[in-house]
């Protein structure tokens, strides 16, 4: 396989999820790290070599790029375990990521990002005034997926997939953003078992 290089913040759940699966894949991964609130994935460079979307993470696979962190899973995972073989399973984890990119990341995420890095205090009237929609839509997010998990181990199938890799990041570094996990126990039981997968690494 080419070299492969992780363009991140290693503050970002979006780029923790392709750090997880190169690590559970015991994929060799080099990172290369850029701070975001100091505007380092918006100059003309990274704009021209890296994402011209202006964001991490991207996946440096060779000389090719590859922004959109479901995306970079999905090439590492490719024929591993960690994608189901059921073509009705296959769709179904594609289905929890477009979930968390459509309703848990931008509900969940931002609101971390928000408190815990932009400060209350700091957030224009525009994105306080989100916040109520925000809190609704992320409580709503977490509450699906805990009456999932209350009756399966997984999100699909029998073991792992990069659904349950997607949806972890953000999910259990959501209290920073005001959420509580106590108000969600099939969801913490579920947090400990991808913990305990052979080759996990935490946040860093
Ligand atoms: N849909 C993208 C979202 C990427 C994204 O929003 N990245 C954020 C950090 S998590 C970022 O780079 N923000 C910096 C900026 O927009 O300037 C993905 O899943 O990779």
């Amino acid at each position: 396989m080419d070299k492969l290089t992780l363009h991140e913040d290693p503050r970002s759940g979006n780029c923790y999820k392709i750090q997880l699966t190169a690590a559970l894949l015991g994929l060799p991964l080099e990172r290369r790290k850029y701070d975001i609130m100091r505007g380092e994935t918006r100059t003309p460079e990274f704009l021209r070599d890296v994402n011209a979307n202006g964001r991490i993470p991207t996946l440096q696979i060779g000389n090719r790029f590859l922004p959109e962190s479901n995306a970079a899973c999905w090439y590492l995972a490719e024929g591993t375990k960690l994608i189901p073989t059921d073509r009705f399973e296959r769709a179904d984890m594609l289905r929890w990521m477009f979930f968390e990119q459509y309703n848990h990341e931008p509900n969940v995420a931002t609101l971390r990002f928000w408190l815990l890095f932009v400060g209350e205090g700091n957030l224009s009237k525009f994105q306080r005034d989100q916040i109520p929609a925000k809190r609704a839509g992320g409580e709503a997010a977490l509450g699906i997926m805990n009456d999932h998990l209350a009756k399966h181990d997984w999100l699909v199938g029998k073991q792992a997939s990069l659904a349950d890799i997607a949806l972890y990041p953000y999910t259990h570094v959501c209290e920073a953003g005001g959420f509580r996990l106590r108000d969600y126990p099939s969801l913490c039981g579920w947090l400990k078992r991808i913990e305990k997968l052979k080759g996990f690494v935490s946040m860093d």
